[in-house]
């Protein structure tokens, strides 16, 4: 996974290195500022960022923290359905829906789920002729219909067939450009309530693609297909084409929505589930040195706990107090020294992982150590 996204950002992390060809452990703000630009993320964006860094020269896990907050609408929680789950794919002519619906078929197929596709981009033949030849090399059935019929009676089709044949998904193709912008609007919102009338909930994920190599400038656009229809997930294709990569943290904050998956090539596995901290590790990799990371327990809270998964309650209590004290420094090198972060964290000990854990708000994991190195050695 990790692979893909470093590949997939090749150019994007090339040109950081053009403006930055040093690696260095900690960078000035001026350099970052420069670095970020580069990699096209939005300078509105990149001045929040340096407003919440407090300290001229900047180490890897004081910037990771920040990009990472960047993301921090990246959590997905699939809704409660039946079977068969629908997703509604919209997104501008171009921008790699036909080919991203190919690349999410495989992975269900993967996964061993059946798959059945929905042409509803009914305005152009070509769109769907390139669906049908998708439809025939993953060997998944299609429903389509003749150019210019209403893209609705498709899905509804679509899905009264998967329904009918027990599938467990079904993906809608919808068209990217109609006359004009209000028809496609109307049309797209007809289908979202055609969906539900077929199978109630449905579609249950509207996913927006977002060509990658336009970088900031989809955002605009991404904002019109959310307001029409609710947007539930970004997908951001062709980021393997682009030097443009840093664009996907504006997209995301700006939006406020998760990123679900990047497109790095053309091909049916090139399609990355989103891995918010691979993807600001690539970036981090591709400018600052390797310092080794290590965990240390100050003397004090390994003089005081003998294993944190089993501690008594004033253990614990002072192991929280600690760590938000001076022990958040010894416990991680991972955090910014910013009193104001730090709340906005909760730590828990998972006994089942046997793993001390920080944890955003949402519940994602940013780090968890192994028990064992929390376990004073005597
Ligand atoms: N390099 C690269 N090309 C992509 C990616 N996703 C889509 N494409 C290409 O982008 C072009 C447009 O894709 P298509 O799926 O037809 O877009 P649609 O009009 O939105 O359905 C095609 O040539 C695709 O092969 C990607 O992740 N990487
Ligand atoms: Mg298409």
């Amino acid at each position: 996974m990790l692979d893909y996204f470093t590949k997939g950002l090749k150019k994007t992390t090339d040109a950081m290195q053009n403006v930055a060809p040093k690696k260095k452990i900690k960078l000035s703000k001026d350099e970052i500022e420069d670095i970020l630009l580069e990699a096209d993320v939005e300078y509105a964006l990149i001045e929040i960022i340096e407003r919440e860094l407090y300290q001229d020269e900047v180490t890897r896990e004081q910037l990771r923290s920040k990009l990472l907050m960047t993301l921090a609408y990246a959590h997905y929680k699939e809704p409660e359905y039946s079977a068969p789950f629908v997703d509604l794919v919209v997104g501008v002519n171009g921008a790699g829906k036909t080919t991203t619906i190919a690349k999410l078929a495989k992975r269900y197929l993967d996964q061993g789920d059946r798959v059945l596709l929905g042409a509803a981009d009914t305005f152009r033949a070509a769109a769907i002729e390139q669906l049908t030849r998708w439809a025939e090399k993953l060997d998944v059935p299609i429903v389509s219909s003749r150019q210019g019929h209403d893209p609705s009676a498709v899905a509804y089709d679509a899905i009264e067939s998967a329904k009918a044949k027990g599938f467990e998904h079904v993906i809608i193709d919808t068209a990217g450009r109609l006359h004009n912008q209000k028809n496609l609007a109307n049309e797209l919102k007809k289908i979202v309530r055609i969906c539900d009338k077929a199978h109630g909930g449905a579609p249950h994920r509207k996913l927006l693609i977002l060509d990658g190599t336009q970088g900031n400038s989809a955002i605009a656009q991404a904002k019109a297909f959310h307001e029409i229809i609710n947007i539930d997930g970004i997908i951001i294709t062709k980021l393997d084409g682009t030097a443009k990569g840093g664009s996907v943290f504006s997209i995301a904050y700006a939006l406020e929505l998760p990123i679900l998956y990047v497109g790095v090539g053309e091909q049916p596995e090139h399609l990355v589930p989103f891995n918010k901290y691979a993807f600001v590790d690539s970036f981090l990799d591709a400018i600052f040195e390797d310092e080794e990371i290590k965990v240390e327990v100050s003397e004090k809270i390994a003089a005081k706990i003998v294993n944190i998964l089993a501690l008594r309650d004033e253990e614990r209590k002072e192991l929280y107090r600690l760590i938000n004290s001076d022990g958040f420094d010894v416990l991680s090198k991972h955090f910014v020294r910013d009193q104001r972060n730090w709340n906005e964290y909760k730590y828990v000990a998972n006994e089942e992982l046997q793993q001390f854990q920080i944890l955003e708000r949402n519940g994602d994991i940013l780090h968890a150590y192994d028990a064992a190195l929390l376990v004073k050695e005597s």
